[in-house]
């Protein structure tokens, strides 16, 4: 198996999107621990393009997400600077291939956490913010179809990603049951509260603190954390309009 082709293969799927067949399919001993190489080559692939590292992502922490891909277990993986979709902004089609959209929590620490061991009273003694934000994921897979391996190595589908500008720190106390809404067109189609996230999105960011300790990375400060899908994501395509609603908060975009 050669790691260096699958993380290009990837790579190419993303820049060209043009979905590629799952890798598990072929590679039949395709393990964890090769997964996560390629998605560190793939990370590497893209800073030799130019790009740079916004922050991390964690992805099926919540039992919604995991149905919806029917895959069991946590992932995390890079967000680059170039994911970033500004508030109320358009979503170009025509760089994606079959895009979707969840409501997440992002959070912005003020100081390096660095694993093993660190916890959930590290984490808030360490925020410097916590914001409505939204992840669009987009399969490099044809029909969005994977296994666990496969979808750590496509840097579990990261593709874009929003912040809202209020700062959620002073309502810490309310944010597990925050209501929020999605719209696609003006209608309800998911609604949750982020407790959906392992009963609270911050255990996300001590999970991720604790899996980088692995690799010797830590969480710096500035970065974005995106802590996982709140529902379902939600498919949309041309012309479609996707409002987040918090309650201090509505994030949207259109896509064109
Ligand atoms: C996998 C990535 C999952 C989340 O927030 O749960 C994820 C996918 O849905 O394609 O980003
Ligand atoms: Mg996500």
């Amino acid at each position: 198996m050669n790691k260096q082709a699958i993380a290009e293969m990837l790579r190419q799927a993303l820049v060209e999107h043009k979905p590629v067949p799952q890798i598990t399919k072929t590679e039949t001993k395709f393990s964890l621990k090769d997964a996560t190489e390629v998605q560190d080559l793939g990370f590497v692939l893209a800073q030799e393009a130019g790009e740079s590292l916004a922050g991390y992502k964690m992805g099926l922490t919540s039992k919604a997400k995991q149905r919806d891909v029917n895959v069991h277990e946590p992932i995390r993986g890079y967000i680059l600077k170039s994911f970033e979709i500004h508030k109320s902004g358009i979503v170009k089609m025509e760089s994606r291939i079959h895009p979707r959209v969840e409501p997440e929590v992002a959070v912005v620490l003020n100081r390096e956490l660095k694993g093993p061991g660190v916890t959930l009273r590290d984490v808030v003694s360490a925020l410097a913010g916590v914001y409505p934000a939204l992840e669009i994921v987009d399969s490099r897979y044809e029909n969005f179809v994977f296994r666990l391996e496969d979808v750590i190595a496509d840097n579990t589908s990261a593709a874009g990603f929003m912040v809202g500008r209020v700062n959620l720190l002073y309502e810490l106390n309310e944010l597990n049951l925050m209501g929020i809404s999605v719209r696609k067109n003006g209608a309800i189609v998911e609604t949750g509260a982020p407790a959906a996230v392992l009963g609270d999105p911050l255990l996300s960011v001590v999970s991720l603190a604790n899996s980088l300790a692995e690799e010797a990375k830590s969480i710096l400060p500035g970065q974005v954390i995106l802590t996982g899908g709140i529902t379902q994501s939600v498919a949309f395509k041309k012309g479609d309009r996707i409002e987040i609603e918090w309650p201090q908060e509505v994030l949207s975009f259109t896509a064109e």
